[in-house]
């Protein structure tokens, strides 16, 4: 019976969000509508990634984004349908994507108290050998939206309301945090719903793997060299950790978040700044990481209370 009552019982993410926002009765559930926008973006794109290699969507578009990396048709045709169906939410007011040089304010007829920042399909370069990539998503408040301003979006991390990743890889799994937590949601493509599957999650405090490109070790500082290779020839009595690196940002933390671990992408020669985008990359996993248990360091402090620019 108890199997029987979770089948049915089914905990989706609409649902969940409309739980979270019962317990504010303040609240207008503005953000339960800018959710399931996001959710609708994730789904679009999740389908597209599934459809990819029959679809003729692998392959260059030709054109490059801010970043300079060449975009592949899927990148544009994601960063399309996030745009589009934010801006349709009435609940944003600016959009920043990795794929766009400009931010876009919406037009005042559609505009609302969010932004949100976003890479619309981040690790793109692994989508031609079907690795998982994924969409990364955060959330500020804009307290006067009537007349958005850059700045608005310039946030530092801890300004963040909420965070999350929608992973395409094996199943399509979309983990959340609103600040209450973290959960994580698996989409059951025959209900198109995204269905809690890993409620409450807490990164364990011990780990096993270490996840960095070690293509660049020889980029590295002093403190960045030393720390891996402690992870690698450990003190007497301690077992190596083991390396697990696969180069899509959302595939990695996602893995660290369950398995534990840490993940870096530390600064070094070659990327004095580092690589990673803070707004739309760093802030939004830190959120999460810190709201897992976690912790998020940019090697010399705290991400979130960091402002623009830092080196991550
Ligand atoms: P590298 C993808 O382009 C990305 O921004 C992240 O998803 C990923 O963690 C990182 O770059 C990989 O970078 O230099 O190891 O290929």
């Amino acid at each position: 019976h108890a199997a029987d009552a979770l089948r049915t019982d089914l905990m989706t993410i609409t649902r969940y969000v409309l739980n979270e926002q019962s317990k504010h009765p303040e609240s207008r559930g503005d953000f339960t509508i800018l959710l399931s926008h996001i959710v609708l973006g994730c789904k679009f794109v999740c389908s597209s990634v599934n459809k990819a290699g029959l679809a003729k969507l692998i392959g260059l578009a030709g054109e490059t984004n801010v970043q300079g990396e060449e975009q592949k048709k899927l990148d544009v045709l994601s960063n399309d349908v996030f745009v589009k169906a934010l801006v349709s939410s009435g609940r944003t007011c600016i959009l920043v994507s990795e794929e766009d040089e400009e931010a876009t304010f919406v037009e005042p007829a559609l505009r609302g108290r969010y932004c949100v920042v976003f890479d619309p399909l981040d690790g793109s370069s692994n989508i031609d050998c079907g690795v998982s990539i994924g969409t990364i998503f955060g959330v500020y408040m804009v307290k006067d939206f009537t007349e958005p301003t850059l700045d608005q979006a310039l946030q530092p991390g801890k300004n963040m309301v909420a965070a999350g990743y929608c992973m395409y890889g094996s199943s399509c799994t979309l983990v959340l945090s609103t600040g209450s937590g973290v959960n994580g949601f698996t989409l059951d493509p025959s209900l198109g719903e995204f269905i809690l599957t890993h409620p409450d999650i807490k990164i364990p405090k011990k780990g096993k793997i270490y996840s960095v490109n070690e293509g660049n070790a020889k980029n590295w500082d002093g403190p960045t060299a030393k720390y891996v290779e402690n992870c690698k020839f450990p003190k007497e009595g301690s077992s190596p950790k083991s390396l697990r690196y696969i180069g899509s940002m959302v595939a990695d933390v996602h893995r660290t978040l369950l398995y534990g671990g840490i993940f870096l992408y530390p600064a070094d020669k070659k990327s004095p700044s580092g690589k990673l985008r803070v707004l739309y990359e760093v802030f939004p996993m830190s959120f999460l990481m810190e709201q897992a248990g976690g912790q998020a360091f940019t090697g010399k402090e705290r991400v979130k209370t960091c402002f623009l620019p830092v080196v991550v």
